[in-house]
């Protein structure tokens, strides 16, 4: 298996490659990413699989009669974060493939359709909203606000795809009788439990909030430091208190994306904005951080005479995925099992039918960076475990 899965890897492994940093720039919809569509297309169409799309850029390839139900769903996302790494969504949707290969050549017939998911937009990289095809398909966000949503070039989703998003399609999902994403893990329990293959347990409630800090835009060389409203200096002590109020709480608050106007060196900012990545292991605390960290911002801005204005753009609920599920599955799969902070549309997905996740081991923990890995025998071990878990839910 891990020649196979080594063989198919390679096959997407360039698309998208930036050859500065390493990183992927898969922005969905894009071209890099739709390279990896068409891919898609062509390797179902190689096994066979009619593939569907839902009207809202989510695409299905079906082993099995498309319209029958109780289908067992798994796959996951092509796109990346700006520079991110190659398995962060990729390694769930090749993996599917190469499970229902390992269940083809020995002979398995299911008794439901086995489907494989590539969802649009999961990383949220190019319009803002994180999962935003498996929210639509769901009905989890309008069709209509996300036919707005624009990336930094002014185009819209809707432009993206090609018409107005058809949004939520209860009968499509109704199909659907559970979801399994397998995904590379983004953290290092699987190191520390010496295992190559997790089961999830749970999501942590998640979010993100766009902080908007208005002043007085001014000549850097002429305006003294008492007469400026400048709000570079409140978004800084913002993002000091962020990090301050989530180590208080054991919860983890990110701002890892800022757009200045004018954004010149000798100028003083008129406008400063910047995203809140906010997670806790629990909703009340997560409501608290951020209420924290906006407190404390709009008390610096009445300081530095800077107006602050606050808006959630996305927020995922704690997921507590299928209990039955996951000691089903890793009692199959004698793994051990795992919650995370990482956001996947199982996570979405768990609210409408029972829905699994596997991790697979990450050496170094570390993703949405260049750096991010995954031993091509633990992925191996990924797609053997995932092909059991697809019978086992597809053939019994
Ligand atoms: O942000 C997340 O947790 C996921 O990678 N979209
Ligand atoms: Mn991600
Ligand atoms: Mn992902």
């Amino acid at each position: 298996m891990t020649g196979r899965f080594r063989e198919l890897w390679d096959e997407i492994a360039p698309v998208g490659r930036d050859a500065d940093s390493g990183g992927y720039l898969r922005y969905a919809l894009t071209p890099a990413e739709l390279r990896l569509r068409e891919w898609f297309r062509a390797q179902a169409e190689l096994r066979g699989m009619p593939v569907s799309e839902d009207g809202n850029g989510n695409l299905f390839a079906w082993w099995g009669d498309p319209a029958a139900g109780g289908a067992v769903l798994t796959g996951s996302h092509f796109d990346s974060v700006p520079h991110g790494g190659a398995y962060d969504g990729p390694l769930g949707i090749v993996s599917a493939l190469l499970a229902v290969d390992e269940l083809r050549a020995a002979g398995v017939t299911p008794l439901r359709p086995v489907v494989v998911a590539a969802f649009v937009e999961e990383e949220g990289a190019r319009f803002g909203v994180p999962c935003l095809g498996s929210r639509l398909l769901t009905g989890e966000i309008d069709a209509d606000r996300a036919a707005g949503l624009r990336d930094a070039t002014g185009v819209s989703f809707a432009e993206a795809l090609g018409h107005r998003p058809a949004g939520a399609d209860p009968a499509l999902l109704g199909r659907f009788a559970t979801f399994v994403e397998l995904h590379v893990e983004q953290g290092r329990a699987l190191v520390d439990a010496d295992a190559p293959v997790a089961v999830a347990s749970a999501i942590w409630p998640h979010g993100r909030w766009r902080f908007e800090l208005r002043g007085e835009g001014n000549h850097a060389g002429t305006t003294r430091m008492a007469d400026r409203r400048d709000p570079m200096l409140t978004f800084a002590f913002t993002v000091l208190a962020a990090n301050k109020e989530a180590r208080l709480r054991d919860a983890h608050a990110t701002v890892g994306r800022v757009a200045v106007e004018p954004n010149a060196t000798n100028a003083v900012p008129s406008r400063v904005t910047g995203w809140l990545d906010a997670r806790a292991a629990a909703p009340e605390t997560l409501d608290g951080l951020v209420e924290a960290v906006r407190a404390k911002a709009a008390e610096r801005a009445r300081r530095d005479g800077t107006e602050l204005a606050v808006t959630r753009e996305s927020a995922t609920p704690l997921v507590t995925f299928d209990g039955g599920l996951a000691d089903r599955l890793a009692g199959l799969l004698a793994a051990p099992v795992l919650p995370t902070g990482a956001g996947h549309d199982a996570g979405v997905l768990a609210a409408h039918l029972p829905t699994a996740m596997l991790f697979v081991r990450n050496p170094t923990g570390v993703s949405h960076s260049p750096a991010e890995s995954a031993t091509d025998d633990d992925c191996a071990a990924g797609v053997v475990a995932l092909a059991r878990v697809l019978e086992e839910l597809a053939c019994h």
